[in-house]
């Protein structure tokens, strides 16, 4: 039997012919479904996007997310499959590797974790058991719900003890160091979700080694910034490195664990298992089967697109505008916890103001700028309704806007935050006319600064883009 009609390219079929071709059946079989993700488009196109933990992916990425290898069942490793047709997907998963390893200067990389949090819960999983001592930042203080939160597992199977913030905003490695001779944790954990200024690795890995832990960086919210050197790399002073995909990586929503010069160490009571082996063996089969090819496809591409020069002007202005819009709420009389940022994200304490954090995302919601509520340090409140807001620059700075424009962005949140009248934590009032200046005012930058190469006609639509 021959094959050879499998590499011919006229049998292909092409990958733009099968989008319109996907978009056209969805149109016609589907107008209910059809509309919404329409509206969403829209919705996307026409919002000043700041919430932190967003950005944009490129077209070519979707059209990754969108290929039929996605047909693909593909349980194992390049060269290692447990079914057959699997010559493409070994492919596209070795140059998703390849690009991590090089991306980031590691030793190992694993690009199957479906998320961050799954990556972290593979980790947790592959070097502890359950009771073991952790030690992670916690989640009121800018910690992830999977650093050691009682609302997760990693709080529920382990028992967890979370460092914070000083009064300063910063982070006080003597303190960690404190509660680490304190508590002897088998596991530190670094990284955050809503710090902004720089984790020290090296500093922690020092903790780690004197109370003989492991180190584990979650670098999530900061991993586009590792890449252009403007935060410093902890694949070599952790023993593991987590990130998510889709926030700074600008990729596709899922997960990467590496490993730099500690791939080769072998685990404590792991039977001789190195980290590397223990991390392979640890996503699949133990947590995970088959693989999101058509998302290992998307990784790989938005790998390549992070190793541009192009890139590291991006993440250069992301932090440039996270600088400058701190600054501006500052001198608008907010209170910018930590004093200000050294990275994408800019936290509002908005205790003195009287308004909820819940209040103040959902007034910003009404008019199309989009943040999120979070918890700030020694906030009251509950997670559903806080005292803050964290802000990003990863969306904004994508899409063009520099410095000089966040004091722009800056003023119409204020605009609206001065305005709104609250009704207790949940609801709110806020007049109509404040609302339509900076909807217009909205919808004017969003014009301004379209999504990055996305087809510019999803602007036309005159159907309102966000909830009045
Ligand atoms: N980790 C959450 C955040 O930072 O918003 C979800 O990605």
């Amino acid at each position: 039997m021959t094959v050879s009609a499998h590499s011919d390219a006229r049998s292909g079929i092409s990958v733009a012919r099968l989008a319109e071709r996907g978009a056209d059946l969805l149109r016609q079989e589907d107008p209910d479904l059809h509309a919404i993700l329409d509206r969403e488009n829209r919705r996307q196109a026409r919002s000043l996007v700041m919430v932190a933990s967003s950005s944009v992916v490129d077209p070519s990425v979707l059209a990754c997310l969108a290929s039929p290898v996605v047909n693909v069942t593909a349980e194992g490793y390049p060269g290692r499959r447990y079914h057959a047709g699997c010559a493409q997907v070994d492919e596209i998963e070795q140059l998703a590797i390849d690009r991590a390893r090089r991306l980031f200067g590691a030793e190992y990389a694993n690009v199957q974790p479906h998320s961050a949090s799954v990556a972290n819960e593979l980790a947790l999983s592959a070097l502890l058991r359950p009771g073991d001592v952790i030690l992670g930042m916690d989640l009121h203080q800018g910690g992830h719900l999977t650093h050691g939160s009682r609302a997760s597992f990693s709080g529920q199977y382990f028992q967890a003890h979370g460092y914070g913030l000083d009064e300063h905003g910063r982070i006080d490695i003597g303190a960690v160091r404190a509660l680490a001779r304190r508590t002897r944790p088998r596991l530190i954990i670094c990284g955050a979700t809503a710090y902004s200024r720089t984790v020290d690795f090296a500093a922690f890995r020092s903790v780690a080694d004197e109370v003989g832990a492991l180190l584990l960086a979650d670098i999530s919210h900061v991993a586009g910034l590792v890449v252009a050197g403007l935060h410093p790399n902890p694949v070599d002073h952790a023993h593991i490195t987590t990130t998510c995909t889709h926030k700074q990586l600008f990729g596709p929503r899922g997960g990467l664990v590496l490993l730099g010069r500690d791939a080769t160490t072998p685990v404590p009571g792991g039977h001789g298992s190195t980290l590397a082996e223990a991390m392979q063996r640890s996503v699949f089969p133990f947590f995970q089967g088959a693989p999101a090819v058509n998302v290992i496809a998307a990784k790989a591409r938005a790998f390549d697109r992070c190793a541009t020069t192009e890139f590291r002007d991006l993440a250069a202005r992301i932090v440039d505008d996270a600088r400058a819009l701190a600054d501006a709420f500052a001198r608008f009389g907010y209170r910018v916890v930590s004093g200000g940022t050294d990275n994408h994200i800019v936290l509002l304490d908005l205790t003195d103001t009287g308004l909820s954090g819940l209040v103040a995302q959902n007034a910003l919601e009404s008019v199309g700028i989009l943040v999120n509520k979070n918890h700030v340090p020694g906030d009251r409140r509950p997670a559903s309704v806080t005292s803050g807001l964290r802000l990003g620059t990863n969306t904004l700075a994508v899409r063009g806007a520099g410095p000089v424009d966040m004091p722009t962005c800056a003023r119409l949140a204020d605009r609206v935050l001065r305005a709104v009248q609250p009704r207790g934590d949940r609801d709110f009032h806020l007049d109509a006319g404040t609302a339509e200046q900076v909807s217009a005012d909205v919808a004017a930058l969003c014009e301004r600064w379209p999504l990055p190469r996305y087809p510019a006609d999803d602007l036309a639509c005159t159907t309102p883009a966000w909830p009045s």
